[in-house]
């Protein structure tokens, strides 16, 4: 009792002279110009690489001749529902001799990407560095080397920031207290203290041995073995190790599931959406990151050859920018070092694009429009002037861009590709500005106008209107969402997807300028037969979705009539018809004249 009563006397006497040892200290109360400062480089970076790589390359998804169901090549240990002596045979089989750092780190930066995330320890356990604290790691394979050294050390040449990825869940530790069945673990139980010693002892090995690290990347935190005042408390110690390093929200139990963002009770300095894009940005001082695949893995899988397209990474890429976000982009390399050629092919067209557009997307900030019909905008600020940058995916073939709800002329305007920056007219007309382009644009995946103001912007959004040609088309991001469905992105498309309560509705609002009746059609997906309601006014209209395959698969289907009798602005709701409701995704809807 005299000792514990010693030790509390001391401590508070320290803690009067001002004394807080680091590992006490509590990093959450920083201050806002203190956060801000240390996630600058962050919010400038805005594109990443991420590396899964270890033991599970070497299987590459196949095991025993048999393929792992569809999903992720890291999870083969646990969807092939392996014994851990079974997935050991994998040990003396990892010697990835074509493993070369520099290559990796010039991939990742000729392609535009400022950090790089690699996984010391993904779910299995096994470390990818030389851990005095287990055998279960690189230094029981035949690869003698330490990866990560070489990493750290081919960064710092090339002006990147090494970033580390550490799962919570430990399918291999004995103390995990989420223990797998089929790893048949009997010797006692699992102590989640000695465990969570154990994690800080291997994070204080990443974190005292590779230099500065720029983000402790967490995950697994989704069992019950894992707590947010755990999760609070590793925050602090892994701050305390490297105060000026950013760690993400999965250190807590904060997030929202793949949605990412902190639901309340977070810690952790940033929101992880995962293989989706949110719908809007979050604000100011809202820092997020979507990490995305660009296959349907993140570990190899040697049969995953589902490949997104250059156009879509780009788009992603520029979509995460224009919201505020970071973009997480991942790689899988092969058992023997190499990332896969697919992916490299990729990263090369995004590093043609970035050479071209980069000053559009580092250090910007999000749009100041709601949503535009033809892509994107991101902006930068500076003491008088402000730049918009509109990122153009769809080419007006009339040469006429049309930027709705911009309501001041720009000082400058010009093509961002154009080193002679030959200046582009604009014109104001009733509710937006003009942009006279060429017919032709020289980069199909996006190209990027620049307009230049000296005064504050004026932006007045009006709602949705007719075309030329009467027809309204109504976006899946142009919608208000009421209940749990959410927007999302898969593959550059933007459908409205969850939708599991027919309770839950979809609303657009428009202008009517030439009233009449309207043939309704849509583009819809659905995994079996449903059927959604229109109403608009008094007039209700039921429309059957036949299954079209799967929730990515959209068909058009044409529904019926509804009148628009008056000029004016028209509230359209959609619901779920409650009997044999089952969920359907919805990418547009389109209203088209008829007589
Ligand atoms: O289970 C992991 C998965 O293997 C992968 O690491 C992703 C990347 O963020 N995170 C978890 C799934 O949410």
């Amino acid at each position: 009792m005299n000792g514990t009563r010693g030790l509390f006397i001391l401590v508070f006497v320290l803690a009067q002279l001002g004394f807080t040892a680091a590992s006490q200290r509590d990093f959450t109360k920083e201050t806002p110009e203190q956060r801000a400062k240390r996630l600058e480089w962050f919010n400038e970076a805005r594109f990443g690489m991420f590396i899964h790589w270890g033991l599970y390359a070497v299987p590459g998804g196949e095991w025993n001749g048999k393929f792992a169901p569809p999903g992720g090549g890291e999870w083969i240990m646990e969807t092939m529902k392996i014994p851990i002596p079974d997935y050991a045979q994998l040990v003396p089989q990892f010697n990835p001799v074509q493993f070369d750092a520099h290559k990796w780190v010039r991939i990742a930066k000729d392609a535009g990407m400022k950090y790089i995330v690699i996984t010391s320890k993904h779910h299995d356990g096994f470390g990818l560095w030389r851990s005095d604290l287990t055998d279960w790691c690189i230094k029981s394979t035949p690869f003698q080397r330490d990866p990560l050294r070489e990493l750290a050390d081919a960064c710092r040449a090339a002006g990147l920031k090494l970033c580390f990825y550490h799962s919570i869940m430990d399918w291999h530790h004995p103390d995990y207290a989420n223990r797998r069945k089929y790893h048949h673990l009997t010797d006692g139980q699992p102590d989640m203290d000695r465990y969570v010693e154990y994690m800080k002892g291997q994070l204080k090995e990443l974190l005292t041995r590779y230099g500065p690290i720029g983000i402790l990347w967490f995950d697994g935190e989704w069992e019950k073995a894992w707590t947010h005042e755990r999760g609070v408390d590793l925050y602090n110690y892994v701050r305390s190790l490297q105060p000026d390093i950013i760690v993400n929200n999965r250190v807590g139990k904060g997030r929202a599931g793949m949605a990412g963002m902190d639901q309340g009770q977070g810690v952790g300095d940033y929101g992880t959406p995962e293989q989706e894009i949110p719908a809007t940005g979050f604000g100011p001082g809202v820092t997020w990151e979507s990490c995305m695949t660009m296959n349907g893995t993140w570990g190899y899988r040697k049969d995953d050859h589902d490949w997104k397209s250059a156009t879509v990474l780009v788009r992603n890429l520029i979509d995460c920018a224009s919201k505020g976000g970071n973009y997480l982009l991942n790689v899988g390399p092969t058992g023997a070092g190499l990332i896969p050629e697919s992916s490299v092919e990729r990263l090369i067209a995004m590093g043609h694009w970035m050479k071209v557009n980069r000053e559009s997307i580092y250090g910007t900030k999000p749009s100041p429009f709601k949503r535009l019909p033809w892509g994107r905008c991101t902006t930068k600020s500076t003491g008088r002037e402000t730049t918009l940058y509109l990122h153009i995916f769809d080419w007006p073939k009339d040469g006429k861009l049309f930027v709705p709800g911009l309501l001041n002329v720009p000082r400058r305007a010009y093509l961002l590709s154009d080193t002679r920056k030959l200046p582009l007219t604009a014109a104001s007309i009733e509710d937006g500005l003009v942009l006279s382009v060429p017919l032709v644009t020289s980069n199909a995946i996006s190209t990027t106008v620049v307009l230049k103001f000296r005064e504050p912007l004026w932006i007045q959004e009006h709602g949705l209107a007719q075309a030329a040609d009467g027809t309204i088309m109504l976006s899946a991001a142009e919608a208000t969402l009421h209940g749990g469905l959410r927007l999302e992105t898969h593959s550059g498309v933007e459908n409205i997807g969850y939708w599991t309560n027919p309770q839950d509705s979809v609303e657009w609002e428009f202008k009517v300028t030439r009233p009449g009746r309207f043939e309704v059609g849509g583009s819809f997906a659905a995994e079996s037969a449903s059927a959604i309601e229109f109403r608009v006014g008094q007039q209700t209209l039921r429309g059957n979705i036949g299954p079209t395959g799967s929730y990515r698969q959209f068909h058009d289907l044409s529904l019926g009539v509804l009148e628009f009798p008056a000029r004016g602005k028209v509230s359209l709701t959609v619901r779920g018809v409650k009997s044999g409701w089952q969920p359907v995704n919805v990418k547009s809807l389109s209203l088209r004249p008829v007589q």
